[in-house]
């Protein structure tokens, strides 16, 4: 994006040394402005005025000279008057003006008038599981300005560790989607979503070894996922999805009931299956 800062500096400066020739009065160089103009041309031809005592020969002749920017972002008018456009850094100007014989130059400081963001942006807005990923941070102020806070931001997040420009994700097991990472710098914060990296069911484990012909026996059991974890996630639960199959075999509850006569019980669950010998 287009990165500008506003400044708001406008300077007018009065331009003044001492001149023998000159006949007019200037004021009595008390004030500090004036005395550092004078300092300005203090080492001119015609010789210098000091701070305080007599000052009598000093002549304003701010819209006499000419006027430069012999540096920096500034515009300095016919009369001295310095104007700064937008920018988004400190930054100094090189104003010059001459006079007849004589010149000096003034160093004006171009200070920043933004100083506190109000929004921040991450370069990626997702992640997969199981990642390690870059990223930029870059903060936002009013004016439309942006600064790169990528250093000094933070992440937290159940399954993201990282910050200052890496972040790092879990290896999640399911196929649900797993909770965002927030990136944090100076109070504001966005959102990293972190998806599933596609998770399948590949089995089923974890079943009763045997049932007692005539009883029952808890039917626990959790899916085996495409990449190798264990786990009954948020909505795919082994032992609420069973379906049980298998004559005098049936599911009262959370338990696999096996009457007498049964043989073997089969635990089907997502397409995959158990089977339990009755014993
Ligand atoms: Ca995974
Ligand atoms: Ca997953
Ligand atoms: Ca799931």
């Amino acid at each position: 994006m287009q990165i500008k800062k506003t400044f708001l500096v406008l300077i007018i400066l009065v331009l003044a040394f001492s001149m023998v020739s000159t006949a007019a009065v200037a004021s009595d160089g008390s004030s500090s402005f004036w005395d550092w103009l004078v300092g300005l041309f203090s080492g001119g031809p015609t010789g210098a005025a000091t701070g305080g005592g007599d000052v009598g020969a000093m002549g304003d002749v701010t819209g006499s000279a000419d006027w430069f920017v012999t540096s920096g972002p500034c515009q300095v008018s016919s009369t001295g008057l310095v104007t700064v456009p937008e920018g988004c850094a400190d930054t100094t100007c090189t104003v010059e003006a001459t006079y007849a014989s004589l010149s000096d130059i003034a160093i004006v400081n171009v200070v920043n008038d933004e100083n506190t963001f109000t929004s921040i942006s991450s370069s990626i807005s997702n992640i997969g599981e199981d990642q390690t990923q870059a990223y930029t941070l870059t903060g936002f102020f009013p004016d439309g300005c942006a600064e790169d806070f990528t250093a000094i931001s933070t992440l937290s997040g159940a399954y993201c560790t990282g910050g200052a420009g890496s972040i790092n994700t879990a290896n999640v097991c399911g196929n649900d989607d797993p909770s965002d990472c927030t990136i944090t710098a100076g109070g504001f914060s966005d959102t990293i979503a972190v998806n599933d990296d596609g998770d399948v069911i590949t089995g089923i484990t974890s079943c009763p070894h045997s049932c007692p012909a005539g009883g029952s026996v808890a039917l626990s059991c959790e899916y085996t996922w495409s990449d190798g974890q264990t786990c009954n996630d948020a909505n795919n639960i082994c032992f609420n999805d069973a379906v049980v199959s298998g004559a005098y075999c049936s599911k009262s509850g959370t338990n696999l009931v096996c009457d007498v006569g049964a043989q073997q019980c089969i635990i089907f669950a997502s397409g995959q299956t158990c089977i339990v010998t009755v014993t």
